[in-house]
């Protein structure tokens, strides 16, 4: 790692006081969980319209349920890894910490992140199409489609390609990607939007942009520093929650 730019990276930091994080897949590859557009990436063996859009889901809801079944089953397993214990352990260096998350898992507010904004939902929770009644865990996913009392079909708490990400969400993701000092990709291809729009009003905003990521994206371009490593491994010690000889305090 580029040791001239990670100490400029730490002194950013150092004298920050508001820290955005905007998370993606690979910020819980270590969690054990499938990022989406890696090598491994669950869309090159699925096609994502089959799976994560409405249209489908109404032809074939067995399908899609079977598929967040699988799923939920994947993050009820998974734990927080160091990368999630680290940016929840930063709430107590900064006056200000947001967690701006792509992610379904719930695995930031696990690790103890207080701020969290969910731009795509969140896989524990699930709501009837007809009524919109909300059933978090306590729908039997025994069955083949849950069912809400009225008889409507329940989905999960996801937003699916073409849908509107949840609004209050956004508006106070936008607001705090423009007003901090720091902005910190991690683990994400930044492909998708309106999501990935919130690294461009924090670099409109004049935010300090730093990625962390296995390998270069298509917004690495946005960034004044990119750290090339595990998200588990970099962050710790980007935020000095390890001494340095990399050895993890968490
Ligand atoms: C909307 C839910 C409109 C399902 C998801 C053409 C061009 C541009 C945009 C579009 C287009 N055509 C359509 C669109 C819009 C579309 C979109 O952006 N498509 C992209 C793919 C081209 N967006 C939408 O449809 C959105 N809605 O636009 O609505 C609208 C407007 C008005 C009114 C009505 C409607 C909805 C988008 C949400 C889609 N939902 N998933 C599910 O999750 O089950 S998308 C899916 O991608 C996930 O949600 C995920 O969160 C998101 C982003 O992926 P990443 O998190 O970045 O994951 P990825 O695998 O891609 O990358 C992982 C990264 O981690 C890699 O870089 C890897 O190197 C790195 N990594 C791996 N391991 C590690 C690591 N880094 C660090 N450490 C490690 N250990
Ligand atoms: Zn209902």
């Amino acid at each position: 790692m580029n040791d001239e730019k990670f100490q400029e990276a730490k002194e950013k930091i150092n004298n920050a006081s508001s820290i955005v994080f905007f998370t993606g897949a690979g910020v819980s590859a270590e969690s054990g969980i499938a990022t989406f557009r890696g090598v491994d990436g669950i869309w090159t063996k699925l096609k994502p319209e089959e799976l994560a859009n409405f249209d489908n889901f109404l032809k074939n809801p067995e399908m899609v349920w079977a598929w967040y079944k699988y799923r939920k089953e994947v993050v009820n397993e998974s734990k927080p890894n160091p990368a999630h214990l680290a940016i929840a352990e930063a709430q107590k260096r900064f006056t200000e910490v947001t967690v701006i998350t792509q992610n379904i898992d719930n695995l930031h507010r696990r690790a103890g992140s207080k701020t969290v904004y969910e731009l795509h939902g969140n896989i524990q929770r699930n709501y009837c199409v007809k009524c919109g009644t909300f059933y978090n865990n306590d729908i039997d996913i025994e069955d083949k489609v849950p069912k809400c009392k009225c008889g409507g079909l329940i989905r999960p708490d996801i937003v699916w390609f073409g849908e509107m990400l949840p609004e209050s969400e956004f508006e106070l993701s936008e607001i705090a990607s423009r007003n901090c000092d720091i902005f910190v990709i991690v683990g994400t291809s930044g492909v998708v939007y309106p999501a990935a729009n919130m690294i461009f009003y924090a670099k409109e905003s004049g935010a300090y942009i730093i990625e962390v990521n296995i390998e270069r994206t298509e917004v690495s371009y946005l960034a004044n520093a990119s750290f090339f490593g595990k998200a588990g491994t970099v962050l710790p010690r980007l935020l000095e929650l390890d001494d340095n000889s990399g050895q993890n305090l968490l």
